[in-house]
């Protein structure tokens, strides 16, 4: 019996969970089989070209139509439309796979992670950086001590399609909707990647947000980086384009984290470096498959091609040094939920970790506005 699934959304992570979906039956035969039932959206004529291209049956255009004939609900939507669908979801026993951040305030993170206490249906957060062979066996070593004590982290999250004050405006602007600019959009997978290489969390933080660009073009199709963009009007921006933080984890390392999305130069480059008493570690998104490593009997950084079959992941794809990509961790995160809703199992990165990540975020924006540090 195949597990029927509904997305809410069918632009940029629309493609990236449904190619994800598309790959399992070939790359992970031992998954659930997974049938793409129905698109969520609201604008007919793009459901219309999406539903085909995507490999879904049909498409409403009423989440509430949807909710009752599916098995699992992925939520892809835009942040403040994550918590009322996927609370109704999770009230029918109905799974949820939801986009990060979990919501566009800590009291719909609160919300929605008290639903999945009281639901049969699994939940999982799309902290897909979790799920790079590089990143899982940068565990790994912290895991087996091989860093020892851990005193840094170090996160930073760097994109520039905003750096142009004439990008067009999106809902990732708008603070109604999104919350935060690059702090939820970006830090998010900072702050949930740290936590989950230290096995340890943020407990206080001072935080500094800014936006350069007040105001910005509206686009006349769907503007920002899910879609084309560029017009006349204007809208204003009420989020950061910007953040840094200063962090101290429970355990007592220190954290430093920065997003931005005008960071001239930089497509996608999601960095994390981990720094302990008898090693270190580097990743770098833009060379995903590589680990820098700092072994306690090394003369400096070596770099890691995390390729091989026994590394993480290595079975399921091609032989050593035929790299994976960006999409791959989609892949990844998607059978490891699948395989949580049909054994049961816990699945991690759930709604309890994206509310912990949910509060890390709201610290730092209190912190911003009082201008003091601030207990998680
Ligand atoms: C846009 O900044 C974005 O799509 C993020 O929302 C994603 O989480 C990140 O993986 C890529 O950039």
């Amino acid at each position: 019996m195949s597990l029927r699934v509904g997305f809410l959304g069918y632009r940029f992570m629309g493609r990236a969970h449904a190619n994800a979906l598309a790959r399992l039956p070939m790359f992970f035969p031992d998954a659930p089989a997974v049938e793409r039932a129905v698109l969520i959206g609201r604008d007919e004529e793009a459901l219309t070209e999406a539903v085909d291209r995507l490999g879904f049956d049909r498409y409403v255009t009423d989440w509430t139509a949807a909710i009752d004939d599916i098995d699992i609900l992925y939520n892809l939507g835009p942040n403040n439309l994550h918590a009322e669908p996927s609370i109704a979801a999770l009230e029918d026993d109905v799974h949820v796979f939801c986009e990060k951040p979990l919501a566009h305030t800590l009291e719909a993170a609160e919300e929605m992670a008290a639903a999945a206490r009281t639901s049969d249906g699994r939940t999982g957060i799309a902290f897909n950086y979790r799920f790079v062979p590089a990143i899982q066996l940068a565990r790994e070593l912290i895991e087996r001590g091989e860093l020892g004590e851990i005193y840094h982290v170090r996160a930073r999250y760097l994109q520039d399609w905003l750096a142009d004050p004439e990008a067009p405006w999106s809902w990732r602007n708008d603070e109604s909707v999104a919350g935060s600019g690059a702090l939820g959009d970006l830090g998010a997978h900072s702050i949930d990647l740290a936590q989950f290489l230290l096995a340890d969390r943020v407990e206080r933080v001072s935080g500094h947000l800014r936006t350069f660009v007040d105001e910005r073009p509206v686009p006349d199709g769907a503007g920002g980086i899910d879609g084309d963009g560029g017009g006349s009007e204007t809208r204003p921006v009420t989020v950061d384009d910007a953040f840094s933080t200063q962090a101290t984890f429970e355990g007592g390392a220190m954290g430093t984290f920065e997003a931005s999305r005008m960071a001239t130069g930089h497509d996608n480059g999601n960095v994390i470096e981990v720094n302990g008493s008898k090693g270190s570690l580097r990743f770098d998104l833009e060379r995903l498959n590589e680990l820098d490593v700092k072994r306690p009997d090394g003369r400096g950084f070596e770099t890691v091609l995390v390729t091989e079959e026994d590394d993480p992941y290595g079975d399921r794809w091609w032989p050593a040094g035929h790299v994976l990509g960006w999409e791959h961790t989609f892949v990844h995160e998607n059978a490891a939920f699948l395989d949580a809703v049909e054994s049961g199992n816990k699945y991690e990165p759930d709604f309890e970790d994206g509310l912990q990540v949910q509060r890390v975020l709201d610290a730092i924006e209190r912190s911003d506005e009082r201008g003091e540090r601030v207990d998680v």
